[in-house]
């Protein structure tokens, strides 16, 4: 479903609320995708995913990154994250599957911070552009 302008509104407004803290968000959000769904470590065998370490700490940074840039892109995301779709899908080989579970961490980790009330429209639009990012992103998996 496309993102109406109520639902870009709601993610312009949340990202200027979050600030920096994206960062730290997006690397909790990495690490509940290593402990709920193991299977996602495979990717990354060459990296330490241990609690607090400070690689998933710099990979938080760089998907906070493409998030915000999504997020100051919503009219043309898959302009935006092109290159991106490009090495998940042919260089990383990242199953579509998993840019779904990383979404679901993602909105636990937000729902969890969000100071006030996380409310289902805001979760609806978060649920959205999510799921519009991680289509841009998968467009080129086949
Ligand atoms: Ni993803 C590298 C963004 C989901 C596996 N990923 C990146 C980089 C960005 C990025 C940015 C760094 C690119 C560069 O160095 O040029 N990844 C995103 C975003 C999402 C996402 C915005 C979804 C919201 N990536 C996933 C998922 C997986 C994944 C779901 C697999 C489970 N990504 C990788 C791997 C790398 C990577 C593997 C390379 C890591 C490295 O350092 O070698």
């Amino acid at each position: 479903m496309a993102m109406s302008a109520t639902d870009k509104g709601a993610v312009r407004a949340l990202w200027r609320k979050l600030g920096s803290n994206v960062d730290v968000y997006a690397t909790e959000a990495l690490e509940r995708l290593f402990v709920s769904f193991p299977t996602t470590k495979t990717y990354f065998p060459h990296l330490d995913l241990s609690p607090s370490s400070a690689q998933v700490k710099a990979q938080g940074k760089k998907v906070a990154d493409a998030l915000t840039l999504a997020a100051d892109h919503l009219d043309d995301l898959p302009g935006a994250l092109s290159a991106l779709s490009d090495l998940h899908a042919h260089k990383l080989r990242v199953d579509p599957i998993n840019f779904k579970l990383l979404n679901h961490c993602l909105l636990v980790t937000f729902a969890r911070h969000y100071p006030g009330d996380f409310s289902p429209a805001l979760h609806g639009s978060l649920d959205k552009f999510l799921s519009h990012v991680t289509s841009a992103l998968a467009s080129k998996c086949r």
